[in-house]
């Protein structure tokens, strides 16, 4: 089998991990940049963190005694994945700077075109390319007004220098709130323009001391048991309180939330100004431990009025305020729907994935589509998302599509039948129905269609879909 991965970041990288326990060692990895980790490696702004904890946030197969912080910065995060990508050998298949272009299907195999030309053909491809991956620019008039300098969070430039500079934040989503806390440190004034109020979930993240380092270095199986209570933590209470299946979690949640709020503000306009209109973990929940107290320090301000458009000097709202800024900064999150954009994927009979998913995306567990044979995806339409380890997620449909992939080994196409795919997506656009997502706010986890792109389960019904394929729901062609 020769195998293309799309993309080096955590699904890549777990992709390549799995494909070697199975065995299948002709694969390439195609990465547009020239450097690998994905997310971690585009996100370097001040402040950057993961807000899942640190021993959550590995790979099963390489736990890391290292971490330094409950919630470790992203260019420790950003080391790791290197790290782990020597470890099992990743790197030297790692073809940086291309770009894929377009992958055909045709005679039982994909030819694969990068920016560098054509690859060759491969038996399956795993686009494992990201979905907070196209940065979204605000529709605001006059962006490209602005005198002082400007970049979106997730393209920042690291010669700026903040300090004692007028510094604006448009976005208080996870990304806003973690610029604030960072700069308001060091900026001279810091306004942060805020379109909606978040709630917020206290998560203090305290260093980790050499002593306890150790003490997981020295005894791996104490770390793994960490692991796994986190892992219980996450995906069975919070995960299971947002998506309606742990009522009294979910009360505990909002409790927590609502105290932060009440016990953090003591000005009642301010309170008023980041008390949110919609329930908690309607938008995904942002984790903060410093946002309030930064938001609350003397050079900040919290601006909740409408922007009219940006000027030379800044940022000039609806009642004719003008903020005067030297750097704004977008912080207005991303196209997350843009799933294997812009990329031309044809598959069987002439079909185009961007026209099979012009009326929104969908996929056969998220990781494969009808008319696609031997196309794989970590990471697809509706895999489970929000405040979740994302690489659990990509560990477990990493092995689920190599075990695919071993299938198709003994010289046969895969792909998940239409009938059983329709059927699926119907089931989940029911259950998303019940959930606290469309409860009555706005987030990225909606596309233009209305849809939502979570996944509407528990995550042990997710896991346990990922544990080996039902070969009755695929076509298996020759
Ligand atoms: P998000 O969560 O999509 O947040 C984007 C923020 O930008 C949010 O506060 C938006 O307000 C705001 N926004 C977007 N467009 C505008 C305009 N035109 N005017 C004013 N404000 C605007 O992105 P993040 O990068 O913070 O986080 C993305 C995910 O990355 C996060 O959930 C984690 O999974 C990691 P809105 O709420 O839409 O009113």
């Amino acid at each position: 089998m020769r195998v293309a991965i799309i993309g080096s970041g955590a699904s890549g990288i777990a992709a390549a991990y799995y494909l070697k326990q199975a065995s299948i060692t002709d694969f390439t990895l195609f990465e547009k940049s020239d450097d690998l980790g994905g997310t971690w490696r585009d996100n370097r702004y001040p402040g950057v963190a993961c807000d899942v904890p640190s021993h959550l946030y590995r790979f099963t197969f390489a736990p890391n005694a290292e971490w330094t912080r409950r919630c470790s910065p992203g260019a420790e995060i950003q080391g790791y994945m290197r790290d782990v990508a020597k470890q099992i050998g990743t790197f030297p298949k790692i073809a940086f700077g291309h770009e894929v272009i377009e992958a055909k299907f045709a005679d039982g195999g994909w030819d694969v075109t990068t920016s560098k030309g054509p690859q060759g053909r491969f038996d399956a491809v795993i686009s494992a390319s990201g979905a907070l991956h196209h940065p979204k620019m605000p529709d605001i008039e006059g962006l490209d007004s602005f005198a002082g300098g400007s970049c979106h969070s997730a393209r920042w430039d690291d010669s700026v220098d903040l300090t004692g500079k007028r510094v604006g934040i448009i976005g208080s989503g996870s990304t806003g709130t973690q610029l604030t806390c960072a700069l308001a440190e060091i900026a001279g004034t810091l306004t942060l323009f805020q379109r909606t109020a978040q709630w917020i979930m206290p998560l203090p993240n305290h260093p980790i001391a050499e002593e306890k380092r150790k003490e997981y270095r020295d005894d791996p199986a104490k770390m793994d048991g960490y692991y796994h209570y986190l892992a219980s933590r996450f995906n069975e209470v919070f995960g299971d309180a947002v998506s309606g299946h742990n009522p009294e979690a979910y009360d505990h949640m909002v409790e927590a939330c609502e105290e932060n709020l009440r016990a953090s503000i003591a000005d009642p306009d301010l309170r008023a100004k980041l008390t949110p209109d919609y329930k908690v973990g309607c938008k995904r929940l942002v984790l903060s431990d410093g946002f309030y107290a930064a938001i609350q320090r003397p050079n900040a301000t919290l601006e909740t009025g409408a922007i009219s458009k940006i000027e030379p000097q800044g940022v000039r709202m609806e009642d004719g305020t003008l903020h005067e800024l030297d750097y704004l900064i977008y912080a207005t999150g991303f196209h997350a729907h843009s799933l294997c954009h812009p990329m031309h994927i044809a598959g069987r009979d002439g079909r185009v994935l961007a026209d099979e998913w012009a009326d929104g995306n969908y996929a056969y567990r998220s990781v494969a589509v009808p008319g696609f044979p031997n196309w794989f995806m970590i990471g697809g339409p509706n895999s489970p998302i929000g405040n979740f380890s994302y690489l659990m997620t990509a560990e477990l449909q990493a092995k689920y599509v190599v075990s695919l992939i071993e299938h198709a080994s003994s010289g046969v196409t895969v792909e998940p039948k239409a009938a059983v795919t329709e059927a699926y997506n119907a089931e989940l656009r029911e259950a998303m129905n019940g959930t606290i997502w469309v409860s009555g706010c706005d987030s990225w986890y909606f596309d233009k269609q209305g849809r939502v792109a979570s996944y509407p389960w528990q995550f042990s019904r997710f896991a346990e879909e990922m544990q080996a394929p039902d070969f009755a729901d695929f076509l298996i062609g020759s």
